[in-house]
């Protein structure tokens, strides 16, 4: 994509300072991470991921649960952080005010080069007791990502707190659970302050999280969305760039700063 929309997100981000990059699924799609939209797979295509991410589910069966969040670190092992997450890191190194807010759970923000995104829904990557929550050893039992396992695909029993002996749960923010309150407080402030908001990659759905967008036009910030397909955040934007963020995140960053390397 070229044109007038990329023209004008350029010189909104080239105009900003304080920036806030907004992400959801689709910013890991082309890393081969699934979103929640997208069908899932084998054993797990018999479950809504909105009913598997509830401590209901947990409770009635941990090994179904636990089973599934192996599943999928396991499948985040063996992706690799997109010219998408590169270039949201590349925004960041040319400004460093830059907030990057995420809903993901992979690690591939920090693996593409943004050392510390705000989490709102927690990360795969901190095992916590399901009882006294103390944090739990991530499974080390996996060989470095160069030589991947076999994809895990199947119930599997959590292990045993080393506390008080409770299953560990994996470090998500589950449906019906509270948002990190710090997170959440860093998110809103960030929206609050920002001179523009990039939303990548979500269908805004989820609610806190889909406040966030919300809370930055309110105040007069533009908003900049890259989605494929229409959202219900269309109506706020300024510019709406319909592509996939791995190709239209390093275009962007190319029309902010023509002399860049996009990451
Ligand atoms: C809570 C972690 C109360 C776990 C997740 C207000 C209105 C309505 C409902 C509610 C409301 N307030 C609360 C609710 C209930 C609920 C909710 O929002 N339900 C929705 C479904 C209606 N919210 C909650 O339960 C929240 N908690 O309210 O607690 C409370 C308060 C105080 C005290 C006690 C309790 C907790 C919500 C968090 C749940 N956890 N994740 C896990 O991952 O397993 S949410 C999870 O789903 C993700 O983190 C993310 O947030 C969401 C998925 O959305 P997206 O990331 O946007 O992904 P999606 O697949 O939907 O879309 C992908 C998009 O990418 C698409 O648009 C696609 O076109 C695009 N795309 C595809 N490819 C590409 C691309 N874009 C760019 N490039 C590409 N290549
Ligand atoms: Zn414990």
């Amino acid at each position: 994509m070229t044109g007038p929309e990329l023209a004008e997100a350029g010189r909104l981000l080239a105009a900003a300072r304080r920036p806030v990059v907004f992400t959801g699924a689709g910013m890991s799609a082309e890393s081969g991470v699934p979103t929640f939209r997208d069908a899932q797979t084998g054993l797990w295509q018999r479950y809504d991921p909105q009913e598997l991410a509830t401590p209901a589910a947990f409770r009635a069966d941990p090994a179904l649960v636990w089973g599934w969040y192996e599943a999928r670190r396991h499948g985040v092992l063996r992706a690799r952080p997109n010219p998408g997450h590169r270039a949201v890191a590349a925004i960041q190194a040319r400004l460093p005010e830059t907030v990057v807010i995420t809903q993901n759970v992979d690690d591939l923000h920090e693996r593409g080069g943004v050392p510390a995104p705000v989490r709102l829904h927690g990360s795969l990557f901190a095992p916590r007791c399901s009882a006294c929550a103390r944090p739990a050893p991530v499974l080390s039992d996996l060989p470095p990502p160069s030589d991947p396992p076999e994809p895990h695909d199947g119930p599997l029993d959590p292990p045993a707190c080393g506390g008080c002996g409770a299953p560990v749960r994996p470090g998500v923010v589950w449906f019906g659970e509270a948002l990190p309150s710090a997170a959440l407080d860093a998110a809103v402030e960030a929206a609050s302050g920002c001179d523009l908001l990039l939303t990548v990659g979500t269908s805004a759905l989820v609610h806190p999280a889909a406040e966030i967008p919300l809370v930055a036009a309110g105040l007069g910030a533009p908003v900049v969305q890259v989605n494929p397909v229409p959202t219900p955040l269309d109506a706020i934007c300024a510019v709406n760039l319909r592509g996939p963020a791995g190709e239209m995140l390093p275009a962007l960053v190319r029309a902010a700063w023509p002399d860049a390397d996009a990451g």
